[in-house]
């Protein structure tokens, strides 16, 4: 570490570990003069960091330009200039700490959806005038719900024989519900390519201490995509009381304040960007997400946890079936938005 902070010219320094992702490493940096986030990329999973480099400095040099207040927050360059510093194959990158901010890991009032669900739109629309296009793929196939199927199949058929035994009654659930995968190749072609987070849980918003929404993080699945992808995402996260980790499925349930407040927050700042169609999907994106995380974490699990970080053996079955009883939940529901 003292290496790596050296080429921030940071030398005297504490250090602590920060948040709870899955799949890169975050940690707290006290130094004298600043507090620091540096994080160390998972290069198994992001195979290109520069890619994401390279993104997060178009959309800075753009945001900079078009909206001079608004709080991106881009990589600090080291004393050389660069976005990332490699130590043995290893990637590391530092962020200012954004003062007086905080996350949370639970929603708790519909305030806090609101206030999130605006955070991710409004990124979204002030990108509307940039060309999605010319951002780099960081991650191939991320939401490509038919691939996830396809991998989830052969988990099947190649995994591990006692787990695929274990997980029968998840594995005839999940396979019922293919319809889906159906609707979302329907809708697809009306759907707009925009540029989008791709994974909008309710940690990756920084909060002030009145709750207001203050900035957006975890830009390395920044991509063009759907706005599925992002509405879906905090369907999953904000609807239920408990986190995608909780085995007490008795408490998952949908909170309709809180889907009336991811809608209005969202539609708050990309109201006139939506197309009809695109307005009448919010129900279908958080079955398309739920559905394709549930996928995602049974596949690892029938691959002997691979891909997510797992605190104990049976983690990944525990979260798939919380995310494919949330899902349940989901299709019972029927929103009201008067
Ligand atoms: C991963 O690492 P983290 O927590 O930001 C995953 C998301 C999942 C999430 C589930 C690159 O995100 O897609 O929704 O876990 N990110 C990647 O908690 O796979
Ligand atoms: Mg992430």
């Amino acid at each position: 570490m003292k290496e790596i902070l050296k080429q921030y010219n940071i030398n005297d320094f504490t250090i602590e570990p920060l948040g709870n992702g899955l799949i890169n490493s975050t940690w707290l940096i006290n130094a004298s003069d600043n507090k620091y986030v540096l994080q160390k990329i998972n290069i198994a999973i992001f195979t290109l960091p520069q890619n994401i480099a390279d993104n997060i400095s178009l959309l800075d040099v753009y945001l900079k330009e078009n909206f001079p207040n608004y709080l991106f927050v881009a990589a600090l360059p080291t004393i050389n200039g660069n976005a990332m510093v490699i130590v043995n194959n290893e990637y590391f990158r530092l962020f200012n700490f954004v003062e007086n901010s905080r996350t949370i890991d639970v929603v708790e009032t519909p305030e806090q959806a609101f206030e999130a669900a605006k955070q991710f739109a409004k990124f979204t629309k002030l990108l509307s005038g940039l060309d999605a296009s010319s951002l780099k793929t960081t991650l191939p196939n991320f939401h490509n719900l038919q691939l996830r199927v396809k991998q989830f199949d052969d988990a099947i058929i190649n995994g591990n024989v006692e787990r695929i035994e274990e997980a029968k009654d998840l594995i005839e659930f999940l396979s019922t519900q293919k319809n889906i995968i159906e609707q979302f190749d329907t809708l697809k072609n009306n759907f707009k390519i925009r540029v989008t987070h791709h994974d909008t849980k309710i940690s990756n918003v920084l909060f002030d201490e009145n709750n207001k929404g203050l900035c957006i993080i975890d830009l390395d699945t920044v991509m063009p995509g759907y706005f599925i992808s992002d509405v879906g995402d905090m369907m999953r996260t904000y609807l239920c009381p408990i986190s995608e980790g909780e085995s007490d499925f008795t408490k998952i349930e949908i909170r309709p304040l809180f889907y009336r407040a991811i809608v209005n927050g969202y539609l708050s700042e990309m109201g006139e960007e939506l197309t009809n169609i695109e307005k009448k999907s919010f129900l279908f994106a958080g079955k398309f997400m739920i559905y394709m995380q549930a996928l995602r974490f049974l596949t690892d699990y029938l691959n002997n946890d691979v891909y997510y970080g797992c605190k104990y053996p049976t983690h990944n079955f525990v979260r798939a079936k919380n995310q494919a009883t949330l899902l349940q939940k989901l299709n019972e529901f029927i929103p009201d938005l008067n």
